[in-house]
């Protein structure tokens, strides 16, 4: 029998590497539309970092998995946070597993009813396909985040803009508070 190294293993510096894993990074530019107040951002600021490994079979039954690390970045007060997205396949759920940093994962349902668990180190996130997700960042360090999913699942981007997330979490002297989103 022999025994080798994982595919992949997370360094301390919060960069996960491996053989066959893909990443890239989302600045500023690329998320602005999602704030309340985009004014006076830095459109280069490094908003979060992705690394995934998806399956060469993709069969029905395959697996990909991810890495969030979202920086503690306020955006005029509000938390730094994923574009967040309803998955193409609504049949395919999503874990999340929380790794380091404080924060939450906002769901929304169809009918826009939103609400959120707390994020943590060990804190563990069974998404249903049916629901959008998002992940915020509340805390002063980077939040990571593990996460696996159907390699059907797909990201629809699309029906989060048509129908954006019931709340924002804004920060008001260190503590993180969820304000009604008035922009709907
Ligand atoms: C997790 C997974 C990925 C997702 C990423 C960033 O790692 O859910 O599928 O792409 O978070 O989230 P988003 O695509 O919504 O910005
Ligand atoms: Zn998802």
């Amino acid at each position: 029998m022999k025994i080798i190294e994982p595919p992949a293993v997370e360094e301390w510096s919060g960069i996960l590497k491996g053989k066959d894993i893909q990443s890239y990074r989302k600045h500023f530019s690329d998320v602005s539309s999602y704030y309340l107040n985009a004014e006076g951002m830095d459109a280069e600021t490094v908003m979060y970092d992705v690394y995934s490994s998806s399956s060469e079979e993709k069969a029905d039954g395959s697996l990909e998995w991810g890495l969030t690390v979202l920086y503690p970045v306020s955006v005029n007060g509000e938390c730094n946070m994923t574009k967040g997205h309803f998955h193409m396949d609504e049949s395919c759920e999503e874990i999340y597993i929380g790794k380091a940093g404080e924060g939450l994962l906002m769901y929304m349902d169809h009918t826009g009813n939103t609400w959120c668990e707390k994020v943590f180190s060990g804190s563990v996130h069974r998404i249903s396909g049916r629901y959008a997700h998002r992940l915020i960042n509340t805390g002063d360090e980077p939040l990571k985040v593990m996460a696996c999913w159907n390699s059907r699942a797909g990201h629809n981007y699309e029906a989060i803009q048509k129908q954006p997330f019931g709340y924002r979490v804004m920060k008001k002297d260190g503590k993180a508070e969820a304000v009604k989103n008035e922009q709907l």
